[in-house]
């Protein structure tokens, strides 16, 4: 028999978080750095994923030779561990300088600030050996649609993605749509207008996408659609599975735990475009529920890889043949309920 691809996968340190809320303070203390590479190692997890301040603390009062020498120290650590890192993300969304969005700000020094630490994330990128940015673009949309020009917002933006392209002639741009939280409306809600957009850049081969579970449900989309979109054009380099109920604020639950056959859709779109077999990572964008307990703080993403990984399975061994037959036979009532047999194992 064929030896059948293995998956690998990837969390980010905000991925052991903390419980806060709008509403209310956290409910776990906080840990360091090292707790959380040491318990995605002890999970058997392959990579890590890194906003740029969670690579280097207090990222903006730091030199570009300090950042060289704390990129390569934590390479190291990681080389050690065995561990990879999957991505680097600038995070925009933070600083007294996005307030009004980071490269579609009105104002220039604040765009400037944003490019700047996007081409400085791009350093450290090298510096830990992954060749992928993720663009989550958290702020880029308004709160009122008439405090900015959604036309120039567009050149804006191609304008930011050209100049880190030019910057380094390896990195590739992982845009992560999401349609709205914290804006209202965003600029980039879509995988569709994520693989547009890439088309105004200087280098359309560079510009690919993220697609994350929760934010393409959130825009009304199925993921899997978006995840087979994607692919067709060789654009989909990385991949936040979770789960979202409904058009709610962004919840970021288990993988599958919301809607486990949506969750099956996806990993049969995952099969069928062989994602993962140059090298891309299954990465769970999941936050523990905020009632967790200290002592069952990693259960979400151990169980969303257990999901995914019987999902495989139940992907793998659908009876295609009888599914074939029923269509051809135009009986989706019999389609229908094959596949809710072959989810309750029946
Ligand atoms: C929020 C996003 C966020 C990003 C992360 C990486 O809705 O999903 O978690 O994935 O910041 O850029
Ligand atoms: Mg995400």
């Amino acid at each position: 028999m064929l030896k059948q691809h293995q998956y690998q996968f990837c969390f980010g340190p905000w991925n052991l978080s903390e419980g806060q809320d709008p509403y209310g303070p956290t409910t776990r203390p906080a840990q360091t750095f090292d707790w959380k590479l040491d318990q995605l190692k002890k999970l058997g997890f392959d990579a890590m994923m890194f906003h740029d301040d969670d690579a280097i603390p207090d990222i903006d009062s730091k030199s570009d030779a300090q950042i060289r020498k704390e990129a390569r120290e934590l390479k190291k650590k990681l080389a050690d561990a065995g561990i990879a890192a999957e991505m680097v993300a600038p995070r925009l969304w933070f600083s007294p300088m996005t307030i009004d969005g980071a490269y579609t700000s009105n104002d220039p020094k604040c765009r400037k600030y944003a490019i700047d630490r996007s081409l400085r994330s791009i350093d450290i990128a090298n510096y830990l050996g992954t060749d992928i940015l993720v663009l989550w673009l958290a702020r880029e949309g308004t709160y009122l649609r008439e405090s900015k020009n959604g036309r120039r917002s567009v050149d804006l933006l191609v304008q930011a993605f050209d100049k880190m392209l030019a910057h380094d002639k390896t990195i590739r741009l992982a845009i992560e749509p999401k349609p709205n939280e914290p804006m209202d409306h965003a600029y980039l809600p879509t995988i569709g207008h994520a693989l547009a957009i890439a088309q105004l850049t200087r280098d359309t081969k560079r510009v690919g996408c993220l697609i994350e579970s929760a934010h393409a449900i959130l825009a009304g989309l199925d993921p899997a659609d978006e995840i087979d979109f994607a692919m067709a054009f060789g654009k989909l380099w990385s991949l936040h599975l979770n789960d979202q109920n409904g058009l709610k604020f962004d919840q970021d639950k288990p993988f599958g735990s919301a809607n486990l056959r949506v969750a099956f859709t996806q990993v049969r779109a995952l099969e069928r475009n062989g994602y993962g077999k140059k090298g891309e990572y299954v990465c769970f964008d999941v936050h523990p529920f905020r009632p967790t307990k200290v002592e069952h703080w990693l259960a979400h993403l151990d169980n969303s890889r257990r999901t995914f990984l019987r999902l495989v399975e139940k992907a793998r061994t659908f009876d295609n043949q009888q599914a074939q037959q029923l269509i051809g036979d135009r009986n989706y009532a019999a389609l229908d309920q094959m596949v809710l047999n072959h989810l309750m194992g029946k």
